[in-house]
């Protein structure tokens, strides 16, 4: 699976850069990230990219050329992307979110903004707009970062062990319960005795229920949502 970004800052995204599990994938060959410098398309002796807005106001805005050259320069070189744009004003990001464009092939194209914004005519390039949080960062190379780290682990042979994905936090729409290693004692804190028991059954309970009872108390919302 490709990712493309379209940015100010490319050198972000450089493979020897990416830790874990994408560094891996990168190196095995299972996932490209290829960075597009959004700087080469832009205006004039300077290289313009941003502009003031039209009707005042503080700040500057990415101005359209440069962008729709830019998105246009890579799907004309690897066609059939799809374009995300990533944005506080895009659709909250979640696991079923991230599960879709995992199955989308070639790949994924994401524009990373910068300065106060875009101007509104770059969201007609973007087949979907993403936001990972209610929360303003300066611009969207680290939302692009955390989707492809989100959507690169589920890519085939990425993940070391495939049973942990359908095992983990939002698989079942549950929190996950409590993990323990060693020490069995810590400064006083035991491990629950259920976990040392060797009974299978009842440690899958504890678990459920544990989960159950997290999830209840810190994300009542998820309990709400989830499929029966
Ligand atoms: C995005 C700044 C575009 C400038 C941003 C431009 C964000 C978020 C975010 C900042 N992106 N989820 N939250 N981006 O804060 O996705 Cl042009």
């Amino acid at each position: 699976m490709e990712f493309h970004v379209i940015t100010l800052f490319p050198e972000l995204f450089a493979a020897a850069n990416w830790p874990g599990m994408v560094g891996r994938a990168l190196k095995a060959g299972l996932i490209k990230i290829e960075a597009h410098a959004l700087r080469e398309h832009g205006l004039g002796n300077y290289r313009q990219v941003d502009d003031t807005p039209y009707g005042g106001g503080s700040g500057m805005l990415l101005r359209p050329e440069p962008l729709f050259a830019a998105i246009e320069g890579v799907l004309g070189a690897h066609p059939g992307l799809w374009r995300v744009l990533l944005t506080p004003q895009g659709e909250p990001l979640e696991q079923s979110m991230v599960r879709e464009l995992s199955a989308r092939r070639p790949g994924l194209l994401l524009v990373a903004g910068r300065y106060e914004g875009v101007d509104e005519r770059v969201r007609t390039q973007a087949d979907q707009e993403i936001s990972i949080g209610d929360y303003v960062l300066s611009g969207g190379e680290l939302p692009a970062m955390m989707l492809i780290e989100a959507v690169a682990r589920l890519v085939p042979g990425v993940l070391g062990n495939p049973q942990s994905l359908s095992e983990e936090s939002f698989a079942d729409g549950l929190l996950e319960y409590p993990h323990y290693t060693r020490p069995e004692e810590f400064r006083g804190m035991r491990v629950p005795e259920v976990l040392l028991s060797g009974d299978h059954q009842k440690i899958h309970a504890w678990r459920k229920a544990e989960a159950l009872k997290r999830t209840a108390r810190r994300r009542p919302d998820l309990l709400k949502r989830r499929r029966p």
